[in-house]
């Protein structure tokens, strides 16, 4: 088998660049070691930055995330037992992020996959990377019982942070930074309405809690959890009370309870790779970097990678230019760090840390009395939480 691109993995990543790829005339297609309905089972992001709601809109997508997502313009920081918004559209000037489930992306991405007749294998085995140095590319892989070879002329690698495309770099030319933070998230979906209209991040001395949802029916909430936490250990009704006393009484008295439909928990950290190329192949989305959940950056993120990558091959099919192949890795490496650095900055000022002690938690409390008082503190938050620019 022979195509142009071979894309390891159908999450947001390798569905989007597919999409990207189809409609410039590329052809692609992508190899998923799980099921399709297995990669939908995983709930995970749920804000869209305008950049990501406007690259559906470019793939002729956005007809159900318009009429089902919620556009957001605020979202509140809880502290010291009161809340208060932040006003990004004021604040960035119009600017908006959209609340739609990376579930909903992926269920719209693959059925415009099936629509246009693009090939995806799913439940593919033993996937394996050869040749990206040299001249014959290909990806191997098993399923039901038989070996698989497809030749290609790029590889794109995005298959996630435990993927294998990161792990088939040569390791002498890779390069990777990384913090992981002493806590994890427990997350929660239920079918019960959202506490608030938008979200609600809020600095707690129990630890970090997050009012999010996925429609005005659905809610998702998480609390920062001890890495030794186990989904076991906490009943619904732990949960929610523990989510209720880390809220403002006014949200805490407003709260709707109900079974939990998923329970999770998610540790968190800060990964990047560099660089983002070695020959033919190219890393995108989570398989480079990892973000902590804080920011909402990860699924954004990735669609900028792709959006990058998307162009700079259609330069080299196009134009017959490498300049894009050959800048892709700098160019992306200068947003990610940048969110990076921001998801950093929201998750060391809105959690507990172990050993930051009282002193800690008054410095954090004076910072987020900053950020609410002074204009130019909220712009620079509302600026990274909406998205930063991609270069042209
Ligand atoms: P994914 O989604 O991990 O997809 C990778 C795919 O590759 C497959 N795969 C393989 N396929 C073939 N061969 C192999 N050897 C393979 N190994 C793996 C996997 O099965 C999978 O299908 O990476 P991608 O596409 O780069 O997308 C990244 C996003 O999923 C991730 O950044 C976000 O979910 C992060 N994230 C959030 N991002 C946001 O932008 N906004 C948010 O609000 C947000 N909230 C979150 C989040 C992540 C969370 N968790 C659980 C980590 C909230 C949470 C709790
Ligand atoms: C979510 O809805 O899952 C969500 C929202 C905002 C975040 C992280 C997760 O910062």
């Amino acid at each position: 088998m022979r195509t142009q691109v071979a894309i390891i993995g159908a999450g947001p990543s390798g569905l989007l660049l597919g999409q990207l790829l189809h409609q410039a005339g590329i052809a692609a297609v992508v190899i998923e070691q799980r099921s399709g309905d297995y990669v939908l089972g995983r709930i995970r992001a749920g804000v869209l930055e305008q950049g990501t709601v406007d690259l559906m809109d470019q793939l002729g997508l956005g007809e159900r995330m318009h009429a089902e997502g919620l556009v957001h313009g605020g979202i509140n920081l809880g502290f010291r037992n009161t809340r208060q918004r932040i006003d990004m559209h004021a604040l960035t000037g119009g600017k908006q992020v959209m609340v739609y489930g990376q579930t909903e992306v992926t269920r719209d991405l693959m059925a415009a996959r099936v629509a246009c007749g693009a090939k995806t294998v799913y439940e593919a085995r033993d996937v394996a990377l050869h040749d990206f140095n040299g001249k014959n590319p290909r990806v191997t892989w098993n399923k039901d019982g038989a070996a698989h070879e497809l030749h290609c002329d790029f590889i794109a690698g995005c298959d996630g942070y435990h993927g294998v495309s990161r792990a088939s770099a040569p390791p002498a030319l890779l390069k990777t930074y990384e913090k992981v933070y002493p806590f994890g998230w427990l997350g929660v979906l239920s079918e019960t309405p959202p506490v608030a209209h938008e979200l609600i991040y809020s600095n707690h001395e129990r630890g970090f809690a997050l009012c999010s949802m996925r429609s005005n029916t659905r809610s998702r909430y998480y609390v920062q959890c001890s890495l030794d936490d186990k989904v076991e250990y906490w009943s619904d009704t732990a949960f929610w009370d523990e989510l209720r006393r880390r809220l403002d009484p006014e949200a805490a008295d407003t709260l709707v309870t109900g079974p939990s439909i998923e329970k999770s928990i998610a540790p968190l950290r800060s990964f990047v790779a560099e660089p983002m190329r070695f020959g033919s192949l190219f890393l995108a989305g989570d398989a480079a970097h990892i973000v902590p959940p804080t920011g909402a950056k990860g699924l954004n993120l990735a669609a900028s990678d792709v959006r990058y990558l998307a162009s700079a091959l259609m330069q080299f099919y196009g134009d017959k230019s490498a300049a894009g192949i050959d800048t892709y890795s700098e160019r992306c490496l200068r947003r990610v760090w940048k969110a990076v650095r921001f998801s950093w900055w929201f998750t060391s000022l809105m959690h507990r840390f172990p050993d930051s002690g009282e002193f800690g938690q008054k410095l954090q409390e004076a910072e987020i009395g900053y950020l609410l008082e002074s204009k130019a503190a909220s712009t620079a938050l509302a600026e990274n939480y909406v998205g930063l620019p991609m270069e042209a």
